[in-house]
């Protein structure tokens, strides 16, 4: 199938980064796809080589040959002459509103159902909402074939030291990918109890560990590495190469659960206070089944992390003997997650459906 993905980058990374993945993993099963994006200056250095099948093309650009599917991503609208066309061709495509990442109730409710809306022309027709999730009821998660083998058979060593990172024996490796204003001073006390090699995104982790550290980077038992902006391939294997690993936002959060390590999620703040009932709803999911003293630290973590500058952050709760037990209950929910079907094909199903 032909397929027309538009998205609108409004902050940050997630929104193109979520589309990049979906692009490449329809052109991966051998669909025809072009990508419409408003701003695509982080693809050049998230995905440099582009990828076969992928055409990325200008948010206005003329639709040119007529799609099977239109995929509006996280509601962020549609541009008129792609709107039109899905009401006014004569074979009028399907249009799917991909929507963003919870875990909470209404997920599974919405998933799937229709959305009549009209043109700029006042003409009307309808989007499919889909809805990405964690539960058997959603649309599920993003996953390329391959993946979780591809993590596990992956030398972390041998890749820090391709882009210049030497480790050291026992030493566990934390990464750090986290918004402005937050408590990094706090976390560099609660890793102080071991030794420990901070990977620092690009952006406002380096920014911030670098206000805390100086120019050293290092502090007691902890020191920082400063990393360059990576490839999406690349970042994930970043997370493959951390025994924790602090992320924010919806991609990186998706990308750490198929890590397979301990993680902490800071979620994008939103004015009315709506990100702390989407933790909460997370929390609930991947709790679930965990022992007591787990649920308690992992809680804490999480919350603390999400207060922004002011949290404080438990060192016990990042202390080895904690991480271990963390690593069991996040790697026994990662193979029930990797047990239901991926985003992608979901998508190819929903969008043959009902046509
Ligand atoms: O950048 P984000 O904070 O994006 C956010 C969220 O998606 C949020 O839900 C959305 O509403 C808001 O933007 C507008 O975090 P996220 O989602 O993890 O996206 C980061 C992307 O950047 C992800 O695809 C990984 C990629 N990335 C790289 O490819 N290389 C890098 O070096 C880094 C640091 C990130």
């Amino acid at each position: 199938m032909r397929w027309h993905l538009y998205c609108r980058v409004v902050d940050n990374f997630g929104d193109v980064g979520v589309a990049w993945r979906l692009a490449t993993g329809l052109a991966s099963r051998g669909e025809d796809v072009r990508l419409a994006v408003d701003d695509a200056r982080a693809l050049a250095w998230m995905a440099p080589g582009g990828a076969t099948g992928v055409e990325i093309c200008a948010w206005a650009d003329a639709p040119g040959s007529a799609p099977d599917v239109v995929l509006e991503l996280f509601g962020a609208g549609l541009p008129d002459a792609a709107e039109a066309a899905a009401c006014e061709s004569p074979r009028a495509p399907r249009v799917v509103n991909v929507e963003h990442l919870s875990a909470e109730g209404y997920v599974e409710r919405s998933h799937g159902l229709p959305s009549p809306r009209r043109t700029a022309r006042g003409r009307p027709f309808t989007t499919w909402y889909f809805y990405p999730g964690f539960t058997k009821g959603t649309g599920g998660l993003l996953r390329e074939p391959g993946l979780i083998e591809r993590r596990e058979g992956f030398d972390a060593r041998t890749w820090l030291r391709s882009i210049g990172v030497e480790t050291r024996p026992g030493e566990r490796r934390v990464g750090l990918f986290c918004y402005p204003h937050s408590a990094v001073a706090s976390l560099v006390e609660a890793l102080q109890g071991a030794p420990t090699l901070l990977l620092l995104a690009h952006g406002a982790a380096t920014e911030q560990v670098g206000a805390v550290l100086g120019p050293t980077l290092a502090r007691g038992a902890v020191r920082a590495v400063a990393l360059p902006r990576l490839s999406q391939l690349d970042f994930d294997r970043l997370l493959w190469s951390c025994d924790l690993n602090f992320v924010r936002g919806e991609d990186s959060l998706v990308r750490a659960i198929w890590a397979g390590a301990p993680f902490v999620w800071q979620l994008y703040i939103q004015d009315d206070g709506a990100h702390r009932v989407k933790l909460a709803a997370f929390l609930d999911l991947l709790l679930a089944g965990a022992p007591a003293d787990l649920v308690a630290a992992v809680r804490q973590v999480f919350g603390n992390w999400n207060d922004g500058a002011s949290g404080s952050i438990d060192a016990a709760a990042l202390a080895p003997a904690s991480l271990s037990a963390w690593t069991t209950h996040v790697r026994r929910w990662r193979g029930e997650l990797a047990g239901r079907e991926d985003l992608v094909t979901g998508l190819l199903r929903f969008a043959a459906s009902n046509r």
